[in-house]
């Protein structure tokens, strides 16, 4: 038998160990690299703190295997099992240029079943932190279920560069709802702007190209606020793969998927 209390406690341990960690770093002189082109950007921090994770998780949990951005894990292609998926830190770049408005995304899911989601936002000491079926909670307080909210009173997330030109989505198909909207912000951090969608503070939140450890645990929060996640076309996440974002309190993702992202496609 799975001791998930014992896990989730384990989990929460690691991820305010780690933010402490990073918090420290602060002082140090970070040693900056890139990875897919010169905007992807890798610290020795996000490297110390992947391996932080494994080591802490394959000491206690040897069966378990383990999903990290930075490549430490394992090489996963089946959900089989129990997974961890990590992201060290989401939002490299406010880590390195602002030292705010970065997080620690951890997830552990069963045979692709999300079980225990947490979102540290570790400058704001603000925990995010869903158990599978036990609602959502930031540093301890539950997190109220989502109220559906007009596309004309809402606030979308959204990064700039998808509604200029780009390789991942004709712009046309999302300037009506950008227009539409009450306004639009942008964070840098994909976990964090789950955060948000999830608490409502922003209403939804549209990307175009997140791995699994960026919205791993996002995806399990909002559904323990009575939101929804799935791709820009409407189809559920990949644990395996890039998709595109598309999350908000469900009677919002239905109206932005019908009245905006597929009817513009469908016209175009
Ligand atoms: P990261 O900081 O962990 O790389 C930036 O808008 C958001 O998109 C961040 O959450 C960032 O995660 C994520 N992202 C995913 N893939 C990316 C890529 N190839 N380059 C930059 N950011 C990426
Ligand atoms: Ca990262």
């Amino acid at each position: 038998m799975i001791d998930w209390r014992e896990i989730d406690g384990n989990a929460k341990a690691w991820v305010k160990e780690a933010g402490q960690k990073i918090k420290q770093s602060f002082q140090t002189k970070l040693s900056i690299g890139t990875k897919s082109n010169p905007d992807d950007l890798v610290t020795n921090i996000d490297k110390e703190t992947e391996k932080y994770f494994i080591k802490k998780i394959n000491e206690t949990y040897p069966s378990h295997k383990i999903l990290g951005e930075e490549g430490y894990g394992n090489k996963i292609d089946t959900l089989d099992g129990v997974i961890w998926i990590i992201d060290p830190i989401d939002g490299t770049m406010n880590f390195i240029h602002q030292q705010r408005n970065f997080a620690i995304s951890l997830a552990v899911y069963e045979n692709g079943v999300g079980k225990i989601g947490m979102i540290y936002d570790v400058v704001h000491d603000e925990l995010y932190h869903a158990f599978k079926g036990e609602g959502a909670y930031l540093n301890e307080i539950k997190i109220p279920q989502l109220e559906n909210v007009p596309v004309n009173q809402s606030i979308l997330a959204i990064n700039a560069t998808w509604v200029t030109e780009n390789r991942r989505i004709d712009a046309n198909r999302l300037r009506p709802l950008v227009k539409a909207v009450r306004g639009t912000r942008s964070y840098g951090s994909a976990a964090i702007e789950f955060a948000y969608v999830v608490t409502g503070r922003v209403d939804t939140y549209i990307t175009m190209r997140l791995s699994p450890w960026d919205f791993a645990a996002g995806a399990i929060l909002i559904e323990e606020v009575g939101g929804k996640v799935s791709t820009l076309e409407g189809k559920q996440l990949n644990l395996l793969g890039e998709n595109s974002i598309l999350v908000s309190n469900s009677s919002l993702h239905q109206d932005i998927l019908q009245n905006y992202i597929l009817k513009m496609k469908n016209e175009a």
